[in-house]
């Protein structure tokens, strides 16, 4: 998903498109090529410098970053990154030896309660909330192009919808629905609350709302090799934070029965989950497997461990310089990880440890947090 050809593909589509299938947002390459080039990748387009501002605006707070409450001390070692088991997809390939020094890490997601410190302090509007400057968005599509229905535009966030059963193929722009005033604070939408939810991870947030966060706190993201690696917990092929024994309801928050249509929720948790309700890896390290998916610092990019693959270990990579998606060539992407609560194996076995996935940083998701890690 990618906020920025949402919201083009909603102002095209109200020229172009007949009313029927305004509701769909499946990004199209003609829709693509237009609004994103590869100067978004660069941090030129007015979106992501306004994001980017907002972040430089953002100060670090002397006494947060001081506090090593809540993180882990990960000594840094060299380790086997990629995939280990028959799941593994391309893009864990080849498995390739990796050496990251020692940093520490968050011993949980970022929580609702921690999110909230920090937009208390800071006065911080996430993405999902923000207004859209429809004159700045003209002026990046075609001359011509009709001004949208301010209604269409409003702020918005992406929630999960379960399917109606009974079809052989189900599409992710059918099960995530734009929701006007979803954000971190009104995960459902308007109406819905944080009550009770203060100790589960925050969500809705976007990479660039994550960067600001790890910077009033004195941390950063981790990188993708600094994750996968704490993930593993010093186990060497081990397929799960806690070894190979299969995943099941006792182990993490994911999705039990058919997705996307019929989750059985053995694990008690239809979505987000309290952190640290389920048992910790090796390091001291809560939900690394499911419960909300994590921002890394890194691109993704399909093709990158062919492209760094060698005898020797490289050191603590940070990922490649461009992003590339061969589901979508022309969106750049950041790698998340760990699988979320609608990860299950006939889907996506996000929850592998070496298992990569991908969103674009200007987009918020329920099922989308981070946490945050400092060098040591
Ligand atoms: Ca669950
Ligand atoms: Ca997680």
């Amino acid at each position: 998903m990618y906020r920025f050809l949402l919201i083009g593909s909603i102002i095209l589509a109200c020229s172009t498109k007949p009313e029927s299938e305004k509701a769909d947002v499946q990004v199209t390459g003609a829709q693509s090529s237009v609004v994103a080039d590869e100067k978004s990748q660069g941090g030129e387009n007015y979106f992501i410098e306004a994001y980017m501002a907002a972040v430089e605006d953002i100060k670090e707070d002397p006494s947060v970053a001081k506090n090593f409450e809540g993180m882990v001390a990960i000594e840094g070692s060299t380790f086997e990154m990629g995939g280990d088991n028959d799941q593994a997809r391309e893009d864990e390939m080849p498995k390739h030896p990796v050496r990251v020094g020692s940093f520490w890490m968050d011993e949980t997601e970022v929580t609702n309660a921690q999110f909230k410190a920090f937009v208390d302090a800071t006065g911080y509007k996430t993405i999902a909330e923000q207004e859209i400057d429809v004159d700045e968005m003209m002026k990046q599509l075609p001359a011509g192009t009709p001004r949208p229905d301010p209604e269409l535009l409003k702020p918005f966030s992406l929630t999960f919808n379960e399917q109606a059963p009974g079809r052989d193929v189900y599409y992710p722009s059918e099960w995530w629905r734009m929701v006007p005033g979803a954000s971190w604070k009104y995960p459902e939408g308007p109406g819905s609350t944080l009550d009770g939810l203060e100790n589960h991870p925050v969500v809705h947030v976007a990479w660039y709302d994550a960067l600001a966060y790890c910077k009033w706190a004195g941390k950063r993201l981790p990188t993708e090799a600094e994750w996968e690696y704490a993930a593993r917990g010093g186990g060497k092929n081990g397929v799960y934070p806690w070894g190979d024994e299969s995943i099941n309801p006792e182990f993490a928050n994911y999705w039990q029965g058919d997705f996307p249509t019929k989750n059985t929720v053995d694990d008690k948790f239809l979505k987000t989950s309290p952190v640290k309700h389920f048992a910790s890896n090796a390091f001291g390290l809560y939900d690394m497997a499911g419960n909300v998916w994590e921002w890394t610092a890194d691109w993704y990019h399909y093709h990158h461990y062919y492209q760094i693959a060698q005898e020797n270990a490289v050191e603590n990579p940070k990922g490649p310089s461009k992003s590339y998606d061969p589901d979508e060539p022309t969106v750049p992407k950041k790698v998340i990880r760990g699988g979320s609560f609608l990860c299950n194996d006939s889907y996506c076995s996000g929850y592998r440890v070496a298992s990569r996935m991908k969103s674009s940083p200007d987009t918020g998701m329920e099922h989308t947090g981070f946490r945050c890690v400092r060098d040591k």
